[in-house]
Formats: structure tokens, C-alpha cells, sequence
């Protein structure tokens, strides 16, 4: 055993931490979070009739969720491994109800859509915007064929929201499903922005990560559905696990996942979920403040996220790599996106200024 241990505490030590990490979103779990998972770390939700006390517990988060989203009675809502499966789930049941499969999407959107579009053979009409997806460019890809418009509250590269309340509303019109990717946004948003993103907005669906902004542990994200009866179109019969049917892409699911995030969500409370979120946003401003004082050109952020406008992004990344930060990047738009995720403080913040100067100088 102590041979082992040793050889987990060598690859440990070869890993980043997050005192150096500025261009993910993930972070540190909560303590309660990673308390919780440990505790349920054998639960299967594949077979929730073996653990009844953690479906109760996946119930209840997803519940926390949906009134944070202002979901609809009749909502649905699946606890899974994040962003990606997410996505996919809301795709694979507007493509099998609308019998259609062109998706119109913005530029911005994440990869995940690609991998979608392959499993599920879709067509993908990308909307070529430059921060954030309009409704009037929307209107120009709509055909017969479309079954879902995509959204995104809070993208990847630059933290922006696309026109989702308008947006809704023509989908609505053309008889539409829309899908808010929120998987990043949805823990920010309502608590930082008068933006609406969630079921108040016309839309089909929305999905939100625990496991990014939520400080939950990996894997863990949330998809809701304005209609329960959507998620026939992926029931299955499961034969061999006690529990009768599954409507879910993953059949074996983490339990410890469903504990964790219910005991985070519990532990902060929507208030100390704002907290959080305003002191991201603050660390933001401070992080535009030093580098305004730097003479430094940046996008402005929406949210808790900076995309700084460089010459090279890639051999800045990897000068700042040498000086041990790790931050994210767009060779494209020629920027390095910097998440001010809760483990960013702003000690953090006014070091990597510091050497950031050193190395575009
Ligand atoms: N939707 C949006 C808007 C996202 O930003 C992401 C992930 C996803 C969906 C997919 O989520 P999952 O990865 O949970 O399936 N965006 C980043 C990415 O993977 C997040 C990131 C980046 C996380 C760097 C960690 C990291 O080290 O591109």
C-alpha cells in the first residue's frame, strides 16, 4: 500500500494546482462538496433502486436547480456529467421530436456541438458573429429543416450572452426548440446580471455545471427541459439493473456527484452562490483595473471572464507556462481568456499582471 501511495503523492506532484490555474472552469470543490463525495463514493444512479437515499439527494439538487432557473411544472431535469453530455441529450431528443436535424448555432459555441453533430448526425449552420449571437442573424439560417436553435448564456472564449430572451421568442414563433447552453453562465448569471437566460425566456431547455461556477465535484451538470414528456423520446428498458427504465446517454452514474452537489447547493444557499459570484466579478474588475493601469487591450468583460488581446496568443502562453501559469487561449481572435473562477484571488491577480508585463513587453 505505502509503495502505491508513493506513487500517487509522485503523479500528484506532477499536476498543476490551482493557485496557478487562470484559464479553467473548474475549480477547487467546496469542502462540503468533496466531504459529501467521499461519503457516497460507491452509489451507482444507473440503479438508484439499490440507492434510494441518493436519488433523493440527485432529486432534491436537481429541484434547487430548476427554482433557480424558474422551471415550469411540468420540467424535467437530469443530473449528468456536464457541459457535454448535457448538450447532447438536448440535441438528441429535439432532433427524435422534430425529425429535423439542422441545428443553428453561434460561432462561439463550444466543441461539444461538434461531437453532438457527429454522434447524431446533425447538421450544424453556424452563425458568424463576432462576440455574442443576435436574433436577426438567427432569422437568416432559419429552413424548414431546423430543429433547434442553440444559445449560449456565458461563452467560452469570452463570457458574453447571446439575445436569448429574443431569440426564444422567434423560436417560439417558428415552433422551434432552443437550447441555452449555461454551463458555464448559469451559476453567474442570475445572480450578476438582469439578462433573463432561463424558462422565464421561451425556451426547451437549458443546461448549467455544477462543476464549474456550482464548486461541486467533477462530473457534475444539470440539463432541464420545459416538458417531462420529452424524455420519453431516450427512455430505454433497463433488464439487468433493478431500477426498470433509464433516460439517460450514461447508464453506470456517480452518486457521489448527485451528494456533493446537493451538499454545496444546501451548505451556500442561493445567497452565498451571489456572494460568490459578486466577489468573482469584483477580482474581475480588478483584474481590468491592473491591467488598464498596464496598458494592456482587453475585451469588455460580461462576466467573470477576460479575454486579453495579445499579438501571439500561443508563444504567450507559453512564456507564461515557463513562468508557471496556466491560462487559456484563442489562436483565432489572438486573445488569452483568463476565469476569474472563486480560487482566483486577487493576490493571484497582481502577479500574474506582474509577469504578464514582463512577457509581452
Ligand atoms: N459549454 C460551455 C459554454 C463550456 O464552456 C464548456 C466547457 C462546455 C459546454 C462543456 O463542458 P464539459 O467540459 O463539462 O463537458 N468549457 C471549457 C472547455 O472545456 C472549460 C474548461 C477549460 C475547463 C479549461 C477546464 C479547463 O482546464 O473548453
Amino acid at each position: 500500500m505505502e509503495k502505491v501511495m508513493e506513487k500517487l503523492e509522485k503523479a500528484k506532484q506532477k499536476d498543476a494546482t490551482f493557485d496557478r490555474i487562470l484559464g479553467s472552469m473548474c475549480t477547487n470543490p467546496h469542502e462540503i462538496a468533496k466531504k459529501a463525495y467521499e461519503m457516497f463514493i460507491e452509489t451507482n444512479l444507473g440503479d438508484y433502486e439499490l440507492f434510494k437515499g441518493t436519488k433523493e439527494l440527485e432529486d432534491k439538487a436537481i429541484e434547487w436547480i430548476a427554482k433557480l432557473m424558474h422551471a415550469p411544472p411540468d420540467y424535467a431535469g437530469l443530473l449528468t456529467s456536464g457541459g457535454t453530455e448535457s448538450n447532447i441529450t438536448a440535441l438528441w431528443i429535439f432532433k427524435k421530436l422534430s425529425n429535423k436535424n439542422e441545428i443553428i448555432l453561434p460561432k462561439q459555441a463550444h466543441f461539444s456541438f461538434e461531437k453532438a453533430a457527429s454522434l447524431l448526425d446533425l447538421k450544424l449552420k453556424v452563425v458568424d458573429c463576432q462576440h455574442f449571437m443576435k436574433t436577426r442573424d438567427v432569422k437568416k439560417l432559419l429552413s424548414p429543416k431546423t430543429a433547434c436553435v442553440v444559445a449560449i448564456a456565458g461563452n467560452t472564449n469570452f463570457g458574453y450572452i447571446d439575445e436569448i430572451e429574443e431569440i426564444a421568442d422567434l423560436c417560439y414563433d417558428e415552433g422551434i426548440f432552443m437550447h441555452v447552453d449555461a454551463a458555464f453562465g448559469g451559476f453567474v448569471i442570475p445572480f450578476v446580471s438582469k439578462k433573463i437566460i432561463d424558462f422565464r425566456a421561451k425556451i426547451s431547455s437549458i443546461s448549467i455545471d455544477a462543476h464549474k461556477m456550482g464548486m461541486a465535484c467533477i462530473p457534475c451538470g444539470f440539463l432541464l427541459l420545459r416538458d417531462k414528456k420529452w424524455l420519453d423520446e431516450i427512455k430505454v428498458r433497463s433488464r439487468c439493473t433493478h431500477t426498470r427504465f433509464q433516460a439517460t446517454l450514461l447508464g453506470t452514474r456517480p452518486g457521489a456527484a448527485a451528494a456533493a452537489a446537493y451538499a454545496v447547493m444546501h451548505f451556500l444557499g442561493y445567497e452565498g452562490y451571489e456572494k460568490v459570484a459578486k466577489r468573482c466579478m469584483g477580482n474581475t474588475r480588478w483584474l481590468t483595473n491592473l491591467l488598464d493601469k498596464a496598458g494592456i487591450e482587453y475585451i469588455e468583460p460580461e462576466l467573470n471572464l477576460v479575454a486579453i488581446k495579445v499579438r501571439d496568443a500561443f508563444s504567450v502562453v507559453e512564456r507564461l507556462k515557463k513562468r508557471g501559469w496556466y491560462v487559456g487561449f484563442d489562436e483565432e481572435n489572438s486573445i488569452i481568456r483568463i476565469v476569474v473562477m472563486p480560487h482566483v484571488s486577487r493576490e493571484m491577480i497582481n502577479k500574474f499582471v506582474e509577469d504578464l508585463r514582463k512577457v509581452i513587453k
